[in-house]
């Protein structure tokens, strides 16, 4: 997945308008991952899947707030999210199925919020950044 220097550029700038809102979007992010696809609620027994709950506004933003440290470290995203990817391969074993299922509704929830700034491109730029993103977290499974 190699992300180009215009890819770069498009990542950042939509990532900014995301930064202050990691909480909201991470919980409508999962709210619509368990709703739409709900066999991705095996991986959560532990948790109160359903609208507004702590856990999800908790885990939510913990999601967001690492893609915002990927973007952050767009050059060397597997250095950013190491300690993610030890955790996803070698405690949660997250199908990488389930990354494209996530990715997906974030892109949904960006498009919802900011419908201007997701252009055709930059929706395509996100998109190949979630990507790298998915496989650096499921790249030590083997
Ligand atoms: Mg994962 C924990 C990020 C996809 C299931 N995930 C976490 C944590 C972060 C994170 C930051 C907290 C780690 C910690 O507490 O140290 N996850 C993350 C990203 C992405 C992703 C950035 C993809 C973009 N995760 C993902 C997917 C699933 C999943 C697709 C399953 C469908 N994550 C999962 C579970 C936990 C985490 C079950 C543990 C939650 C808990 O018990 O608190």
């Amino acid at each position: 997945m190699v992300l180009s220097a215009a890819d770069k550029t498009n990542v950042k700038g939509i990532i900014a308008k995301i930064g202050g809102h990691c909480e909201d979007y991470g919980a409508e992010c999962l709210e619509r991952m368990f709703v739409v696809y709900p066999q991705t609620k095996t991986y959560f027994p532990h948790f109160d899947v359903h609208h507004g709950s702590a856990q999800m506004k908790t885990h939510g933003r913990k999601v967001v707030a690492a893609l915002i440290e990927a973007a952050n470290h767009i050059d060397d995203i597997a250095g950013a999210l190491s300690k993610l990817s030890d955790l996803h391969a070698h405690k949660l074993r997250v199908d990488p199925v389930n990354f494209k299922l996530l990715g997906q509704c974030f892109l949904v929830v960006v498009g919802i919020h900011h419908p201007s700034a997701l252009t055709p491109e930059v929706h395509a730029s996100l998109d190949k950044f979630l990507c790298a993103v998915a496989t650096v977290l499921t790249a030590k499974y083997r």
